[in-house]
């Protein structure tokens, strides 16, 4: 019996030959399906297309794991600084996570909830910080991409269950951690025989769960972890300590707001650069386009400066919510 195919299925099967991707393929096989004539001449036909578009569907299912499983321990940077949180199971991690930014990581009483690193922004003033949720620090269990997402940021929080009673193991655990990320936490002087490569970085101890606490458990937890390294007692759960966080988060990142102004217009101050403290009016230009940075004559800054609109060069070192005209 003919099988009599449309023009619209012969169309579809021109776009299943074309197709360049496999999202592409798979639109077009599940065109061809819908598209076909359904009577005894095409039982055959639709049989082999519906096998073919199952092998398609698990090519594809394949492929997007594949990609997702070939760099876990890359969270591309985003905003003005990247915080990762490392922590033992069910410290709170992602309740965390969620607390601070518009992320919604999936939560557990039960350990190894969360599976693959996750960020979200966590919205400050006018910027965004991101943080990145990991699975759990556990003996035996500890990914081993995790030394490589602490060593590529900008800062670490440690997150600590102060009411868990393994305290001082998992405070060992996450030392040891830092140790092989050669995360060198800034508030410790460097000695003299360092090893090379360290990555020297802000490093903030969270006592997680202060809502179940007096803070007989915090201090214990403090001690664990090392009473040099700063602490903050917080509650993802109630919130207690997280305003104080987000400042915290901002500040230790040791970057300034500046907003660029043309002469004539308004400032943007919706839209600050974010640069490192100690930047100067030549490092805004660069940031902006390097052909200002080449042409620029001198700026006029608002802000911390003696008086608004001074005259300053380039080498002029600028402060957090500078505005800044920059004129070529
Ligand atoms: N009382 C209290 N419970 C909390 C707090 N933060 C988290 N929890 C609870 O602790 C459990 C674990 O929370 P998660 O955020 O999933 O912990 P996690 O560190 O992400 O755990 P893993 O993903 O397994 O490593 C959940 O039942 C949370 O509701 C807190 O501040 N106080
Ligand atoms: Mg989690």
């Amino acid at each position: 019996m003919p099988a009599n195919l449309t023009p619209p299925y012969h169309d579809a099967e021109e776009r299943f030959k074309a197709a360049a991707t496999h999202e592409e393929r798979l639109a077009a096989m599940r065109e061809m399906i819908a598209l076909l004539p359904k009577h005894k001449g095409t039982e055959k036909l639709y049989a082999d297309l519906k096998k073919r578009l199952a092998k398609l569907e698990s090519e594809v299912e394949h492929a997007a794991h594949g990609g997702r499983r070939a760099d876990p321990g890359h969270v591309k940077r985003e905003g003005a600084g990247q915080w990762v949180l490392l922590g033992e199971p069910n410290a709170g991690k992602s309740t965390l996570l969620a607390a601070l930014t518009h992320a919604h990581p999936e939560i557990g009483e039960y350990p190894f909830t969360t599976r693959v690193p996750l960020p979200g922004m966590m919205p400050f003033e006018d910027v965004q910080v991101q943080l990145v949720d990991t699975p759990a620090v556990a003996a035996g269990h500890t990914e081993p991409y995790l030394a490589n997402l602490a060593h590529n940021a900008d800062g670490v929080l440690l997150v600590l269950d102060v009411a868990a009673d393994d305290g001082e193991d998992s405070a060992k655990l996450l030392l040891e951690l830092l140790e092989k990320a050669r995360v060198w936490p800034r508030v410790r002087p460097l000695p003299a025989d360092a090893p090379p490569f360290l990555a020297v970085r802000p490093v903030i101890a969270l006592g997680n769960k202060s809502d179940l606490d007096d803070g007989t458990f915090a201090e214990m937890a403090r001690e664990a972890i090392g009473t040099d390294l700063p602490f903050h007692p917080v509650s993802a759960l109630s919130g207690a300590g997280l305003d104080d966080l987000r400042l915290l988060l901002w500040r230790e990142l040791r970057r300034i707001r500046v907003y660029a102004k043309e002469p004539g217009k308004k400032p943007d101050l919706a839209a600050p650069f974010v640069l490192p403290d100690g930047a100067t009016v030549h490092d805004l230009a660069e940031r902006v386009h390097k052909d200002v940075a080449s042409a620029l004559r001198f700026a006029r800054i608002w802000g911390h400066a003696k008086f608004d609109g001074q005259q300053v060069d380039r080498a002029h070192v600028l402060a957090d919510r500078d505005v800044v005209e920059l004129h070529s």
